[in-house]
């Protein structure tokens, strides 16, 4: 290392030594953190970001001790046509990710990353994914030159001296994620308030559970231990360990009687999961609590039963559409503070705010590129991509097993996705195989969370596409394996969900946010044999009689046409199911081949 490099802290862990000091080496910063996760390091870092222009501290009395980061324009959301597995066999990546051999990538992004921390300061940020009480805890590092990671990774994951004592005390492996945003800086040269890079990689070489991501500072690009490893390097953990790493909310539901039952729910990106995880039942007697909202780590346990952990600590939650309205729980989370709004605008009295936040829009705002903005402006006033970062532990609905190491027996799983058409209110799969296909198949219009065109439909199969760090079709074979392994009578009852119908008009046929409580009940109804159901093609559906409508601000006709089947709009789906499998060839599970023609036979007999 360079004489001058200054170093705080340090590890006891060999291997971990070597390998920060290997990567200093390389990166040149210009010196080391140790992470601790104590809140002085935190006062400190939040200081250093508000002095760079990074963060602007928001008013005491609107939102304690959070802050406002705007991002370079060009970095705001995932990017997957940047994002990279890189398993030895190109088969290995399969089909739905971008793949390139490990050793070429690395020659490709070794220069890149040389001297690529100059003139900054290189966080070494210890983590653990899920409990550090968990019997086989899952450990991480994540090397990074942006501050802005630091203080999101202290809310998003459990991280610090504490993780770190564990790791040293096991000699704990741990999957190692590098991060750099590429923008070095020469000396005397001044920061930018959002240094990032043109050339953007995120990169995962699954074998060696290790992380590359370069050139981008945002969310997922950047806070390593959320989608790169909790679902890219987790789901191969997975399929080797025989467990699931899933884009799941996790949901606890009491009914009047006291019943318990706990859901999971996939939905792709910005489609609903952290709005249905702060559900507010509109059903008297009904409460839910929150246990995740986004990741979920799912095992069978002694009693042959699935048990899910959510493996993250907080919430990065999508700002627009957040509202009393919608979503009043997320409105009381953030209101208590410690949190840090991404891409939002801020009033002129020190608070945020975003589209959808209240029905009146604010006389005058600063928006999220920084420049001035009122309601007759052309252009949104936060970015649709916009986030809130807030510790889950705020959540007033959080239940206290979402700190429970053991994780929560789950009894049902829904898949949703945004469909305009086609896809009805709620649809029960008949048992695992048929749901594993429903879910193989599940699509969605995609949204601002990824860059790219926003509205298209595309498969995205388990709300996974995006995150799937294998062979896709070995997926669904390790998911038709676990279903096969297991009693049937413990398995969770598979649903398909769709909240955003729509009719001639555009409009939502279904109110959602608090009204999907009553498809929930259904659900569990279900579940426990209380209500009925009938035969289609495509699955079990609720007639309108059997859910529960009291109350309900609903005209009979949008019922039955959010609830309905339609034939033609599925014999249009079809052509698109087989185009889809077929770019898996002759990897593709037989049984969903076999399900695929039973549909159509079904369909043909209508
Ligand atoms: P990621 O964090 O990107 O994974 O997103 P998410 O799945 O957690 O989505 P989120 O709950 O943040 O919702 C995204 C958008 O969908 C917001 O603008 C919500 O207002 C909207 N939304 C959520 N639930 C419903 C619903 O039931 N009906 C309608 N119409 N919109 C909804
Ligand atoms: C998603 O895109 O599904 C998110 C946000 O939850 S990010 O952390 O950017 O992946
Ligand atoms: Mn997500």
């Amino acid at each position: 290392m360079q004489q001058q490099m200054e170093i705080t802290g340090g590890t006891t862990h060999a291997e971990l030594d070597a390998w920060v000091k290997g990567v200093a080496d390389h990166t040149q910063p210009e010196a080391v953190v140790w992470v601790t996760g104590s809140q002085e390091e935190s006062a400190q870092i939040n200081a250093t970001l508000v002095e760079a222009g990074t963060f602007t501290r928001l008013a005491e009395d609107k939102k304690p001790d959070s802050y406002l980061a705007l991002s370079d324009p060009q970095d705001v959301a995932r990017v997957e046509g940047r994002t990279f597995i890189c398993s030895r066999r190109e088969q290995d990546a399969g089909p739905t990710n971008n793949w390139m051999d490990p050793q070429e990538m690395k020659d490709t992004l070794r220069p890149l990353f040389e001297g690529s921390m100059r003139g900054r300061t290189m966080f070494v940020i210890p983590f653990v994914m899920g409990h550090l009480d968990a019997e086989d805890p899952k450990f991480g590092v994540e090397i990074t030159d942006s501050p802005y990671v630091v203080a999101s990774m202290r809310i998003m994951a459990r991280i610090g001296s504490d993780v770190l004592a564990r790791m040293e005390e096991t000699d704990a492996a741990y999957v190692k994620g590098l991060h750099s945003v590429g923008a070095p800086l020469a000396d005397g040269e001044d920061d930018v308030p959002w240094p990032c890079n043109e050339t953007k990689y995120i990169v995962h070489f699954p074998e060696e559970r290790a992380i590359w991501s370069y050139g981008s500072g945002y969310g997922g690009n950047a806070l390593l231990g959320k989608k790169c490893y909790a679902l890219r390097i987790a789901s191969v953990m997975a399929r080797d360990e025989g467990w699931l790493a899933e884009h799941m909310l996790i949901l606890k539901l009491t009914s009047p009687d006291g019943e318990v039952h706990y859901v999971a729910g996939a939905f792709p990106s910005a489609c609903g999961k952290t709005n249905l995880a702060m559900i507010q039942p509109t059903m008297p007697g009904w409460s839910a609590e929150l246990v995740g909202d986004d990741i979920s780590w799912m095992r069978f346990g002694q009693d042959g039963r699935l048990y899910a952990v959510n493996p993250e600590f907080g919430l990065f939650g999508v700002a627009p559409g957040t509202g009393r309205g919608t979503n009043p729980v997320a409105m009381d989370t953030i209101e208590q503070g410690h949190s840090i709004f991404t891409n939002v605008a801020r009033t002129p009295d020190g608070d945020v705010w975003w589209e959808g936040m209240t029905k009146e829009e604010p006389a005058a705002l600063t928006d999220w590129h920084g420049n001035p903005w009122t309601p007759g402006s052309q252009v949104k006033a936060a970015h649709p991509n916009s986030r809130f970062c807030t510790p889950i532990r705020q959540v007033p609905t959080i239940a206290p097993e979402y700190d429970d190491p053991r994780g929560v027996p789950i009894s049902a799983i829904m898949f949703g996705g945004r469909r305009k058409t086609t896809v009805p209110l709620v649809t029960q799969a008949r048992d695992w195989q048929h749901g594993t296909f429903i879910a193989s198949t599940l699509s969605s219009e995609t949204t601002a969370a990824a860059t790219g065109e926003v509205g298209v439909v595309r498969r995205d199969p388990m709300a996974m596409l995006p995150f799937i760090g294998y062979n896709a079709s070995h997926y669904f074979e390790h998911w038709l394996a676990l279903g096969e392994g297991a009693d049937p009578d413990k398995l969770p009852k598979i649903f398909l969900v769709n909240w955003f119908r729509r009719d001639e008009d555009d409009r939502f046929l279904w109110p959602g946010f608090g009204e999907n409580s009553r498809v929930l009940k259904w659900m569990l109804d279900r579940i426990e044999g209380r209500v009925g159901a009938q035969e289609s093609p495509i699955g079990l559906l609720p007639r309108p009689e059997d859910l529960d409508t009291e109350a309900l601000d609903l005209s009979e006709e949008d019922l039955a046409a959010a609830l309905a089947f339609d034939p033609q709009e599925w014999e249009a789906e079809i052509p698109l199911i087989q185009e889809w499998f077929d770019k898996f060839g002759d990897e593709l599970p037989a049984a969903l081949r076999e399900e695929l023609a039973a549909l159509q036979e079904r369909l043909a007999g209508q």
